[in-house]
């Protein structure tokens, strides 16, 4: 029977070895570690990515750092090698038990000299204490003679760019304490200090020697041992990682020694880790009977999120390709906002609550984005880092042709963030009730975003507005909606709507303000300049922006989209190019084309303004135009959610399949990077909005099921203002 708990791969396959490494990832919302061998092999990308530990890097401004590499364990079984690269792999099996997050990989290897080994493998990033990473190493030889183990802690971790790497740890110190040993770095630009801090023990059989090497940048701890055939050897690594976002420079060595020299026993910080497992399950797992595929890879999906989601730490946000793979290199994106914290606002709280207060801490990056723009309020940057500065890349080698260069508009002109983020502010406080938070942080949020969009708008006079009938209209020109295949556009549907709801909920919560926190209205109202001629002016692009919908209900995209040339999508098939690939970043401008389900997404966020029938209409003309599987990432999630509203169950599961396979799978063939995150989380939100149909409304909420055929239950929690809610269904 399939253990509906576990991700299993029974054979290794060093063709898609990064693959492999993605989805092995382990983490525990402090970092994450790549499920690279220990050993190493050629051709690795072994990593562990800490979050908010940027440093500055060449074209793409700021990355994620790979941080020193704590697995690396080199065994020799009599002076040979252990190495996947090398003699015989007789069994391999490796495993992630989603229930405790431990990775386990078990082989059984003959060397070119004939001495046989199993070796187990396993680790795991402690939940219970963030810093702590532990390793452990079964050896049962099946000869007699040396073994020896090299545990090290090794800075020379790079970032992998493809044609080239990059280093970013400049040597400080390392030494020895209290019987660990100790490494101390720093990234060359932004000048973090990190400590690491590495332990070792040997169980089963009498030490023959144990050294420590203070290779430069490597140090290392090194055991040699007499061994017997069938005579198990366990070598347990314990390692801790602080940085100088955590303690104070003086304090960071000390710090990481006592991590270290606190763990007991290997059992006891399992049976901690297992015990916060537990904890996390408890509130966020998903239960569908009926479907092992589907449960097996929404608790992936789940898992995934939970390992990159900061427990601890305001100051960070969850990048697009989570701490998983160097992919977008951590930014962060709206995929944080729309797509993953619907299931962080309905589960974790307290998570949700750290994304957005990063948000919060970053205003006065946005505040300069939009100054440095000619704008007013808070523009939030496309891709956000450490500091809440715009750090899309400007220019990037052309995915064809890595020779050329090719601009990047989104971080220019891709607009909709800053209404993303007022959305998911509001949303996270309409389903927690947290008005605390909302009183001193989402507010500023909501109202100084509605600045911009004020600022930015701008007055087309001689244009008939579609209301109002005549007299001019408010625009937003030359921007990019979420269909990034089209670029510099005017009046993208989403981006309008996205921007009149910032207004209209800015106003709503200034209203709410005065009366339930009357001093801070008045301090934001002085703070951010919210005048009544200004508020007014709020209230004229609110009644006046250009929001044109076809007497049958259908939303042109962006102005002069219905005049793009059709394409045939199903003439394209079999494909397993984007249609940007196939018909270049020029062509894919031209054609209609999309990379992701622009106006449906808005229609999901804003599902009860707009009525079934108009659903209906936009699915119908839209899905078929919509790049499902090479397009982005972030689209099948609401095209399944979308199918669920429009009364057809079989597309929806296709979608859902889709979105929740992308990473196990491979859909894309570019998991090598890292998890699609807001794909990832975006399963959370087919469960919860799209299967089981939950909507808050103003009294409450409710449920619309309408399962999978072959599903005969699904089940999970959420927290609905403080309380906890739990949604059973089955077909009946
Ligand atoms: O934010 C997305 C965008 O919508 C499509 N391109 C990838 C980005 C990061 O996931």
């Amino acid at each position: 029977m399939t253990d509906l708990w576990a991700v299993t791969h029974t054979q290794f396959d060093p063709q898609h070895l990064q693959h492999a490494e993605t989805i092995f990832t382990i983490g525990n919302g402090y970092l994450s570690t790549r499920g690279a061998f220990e050993e190493g092999y050629p051709g690795d990308e072994r990593a562990t990515l800490l979050h908010g530990v940027f440093d500055d890097a060449p074209m793409v401004m700021t990355e994620l750092v790979n941080a020193p590499d704590w697995l690396a364990l080199t065994i020799r079984l009599n002076g040979e090698r252990f190495s996947l690269a090398q003699g015989t792999l007789e069994a391999f099996e490796q495993t992630l038990d989603l229930k405790t997050g431990v990775l386990t990989r078990t082989v059984r290897w003959r060397s070119p000299a004939g001495d046989g080994a199993t070796l187990k493998f396993e680790r795991f990033a402690s939940l219970a204490n963030e810093h702590l990473l532990l390793l452990r190493c079964t050896v049962t030889p099946e000869f007699e003679g040396l073994l020896e183990i090299h545990a090290a802690l090794d800075a020379h971790a790079y970032n992998e760019h493809g044609a080239y790497r990059l280093a970013h740890w400049h040597w400080l110190d390392q030494g020895e304490r209290r019987k660990a040993a100790y490494l101390l770095v720093r990234t060359h630009g932004t000048g973090l200090k990190l400590a690491g801090a590495l332990r070792c023990q040997i169980n089963g059989t009498a030490v023959q020697a144990q050294d420590m090497w203070h290779a430069t940048m490597v140090p290392t701890q090194v055991v040699q041992l007499e061994v017997k055939a069938g005579q198990p050897v366990v070598a347990e690594k314990f390692v801790a990682l602080v940085t100088s976002r955590d303690v104070e420079v003086d304090r960071l060595v000390d710090t990481a020694v006592e991590h270290v020299t606190a763990v007991t026993t290997w059992e006891a910080a399992l049976a901690a880790q297992t015990a916060a497992w537990q904890a996390e399950w408890e509130r966020c797992n998903v239960i569908v009977e009926g479907d092992d595929e589907a449960q097996l890879a929404l608790r992936f999906n789940l898992f995934q999120m939970l390992i990159a989601a900061p427990r601890h730490d305001d100051r960070v946000n969850i990048g697009a390709k989570t701490l998983s793979g160097f992919g977008y290199c951590g930014h962060s994106f709206w995929d944080t906002e729309i797509f993953m914290l619907p299931l962080f606002s309905y589960t974790s709280p307290h998570i949700a609550r750290n994304l957005l207060t990063y948000r919060w801490r970053n205003l006065p990056g946005a505040r300069a984005k939009a100054r440095a723009n000619g704008f007013e309020g808070a523009q939030f940057p496309w891709e956000s880092a450490a500091t809440g500065e715009e750090v899309t890349p400007t220019w990037v080698p052309h995915f064809a042709d890595r020779t050329q260069l090719v601009r990047i508009w989104t971080g220019d002109i891709e607009l909709h963030i800053s209404a993303d983020i007022a959305y998911a502010a509001q949303q996270y406080w309409q389903v927690t009730g947290d008005d605390e938070w909302f009183i001193q942080q989402g507010a500023e949020l909501i109202l100084d975003t509605a600045k911009f969009w004020a600022s930015r708008a701008e007055w087309h006079p001689d244009r008939a507005g579609v209301p109002p009938a005549a007299g001019g209209v408010y625009e937003y020109r030359d921007v990019i909606g979420p269909d990034e295949y089209h670029e510099h556009v005017d009046n993208n549907f989403y981006t309008n709507r996205m921007a009149q709801w910032n207004l209209q909920t800015a106003l709503h919560t200034l209203a709410w303000l005065k009366n339930q926190a009357p001093d801070k209205a008045q301090q934001l109202i002085g703070q951010l300049d919210l005048s009544e001629q200004r508020l007014a002016h709020w209230q004229a692009v609110i009644d006046k922006l250009y929001l044109p919908v076809q007497p049958n209900g259908l939303i042109e995209q962006f102005d002069g989209y219905f005049q793009l040339r059709e394409i045939d999508a199903a003439a394209l098939e079999p494909r397993s190019q984007s249609f940007q690939q196939i018909f270049g970043i020029a062509g894919a401008n031209e054609v209609q084309g999309i990379k992701q389900p622009d106006v449906l997404i808005l229609l999901h966020l804003l599902r009860s303004e707009f009525s079934a029938a108009l659903v209906r209409v936009n699915y119908d003309y839209y899905t078929p135009r919509t790049d499902h599987t090479y397009g982005s990432s972030l689209g099948p999630a609401i095209m399944a959610i979308m199918a669920c509203e429009v009364g057809l169950p079989a597309d929806a599961y296709e979608h859902f399949r889709r979105a929740v396979r992308a990473d196990l799978h491979d859909v894309r063939g570019n998991a090598d990077d890292g998890i699609h995150a807001a794909s990832a989380a975006g399963t959370w939100q087919v469960m919860a909005f799209g299967f089981a149909g939950l909507r808050l409304t103003p009294d409450g909420w409710h449920l619309h099921p309408r399962l999978p055929q072959h599903w005969k239950r699904l089940s999970f929690k959420f927290c609905y203002r403080g309380e906890w809610q739990t949604v059973d269904l089955t077909q009946e």
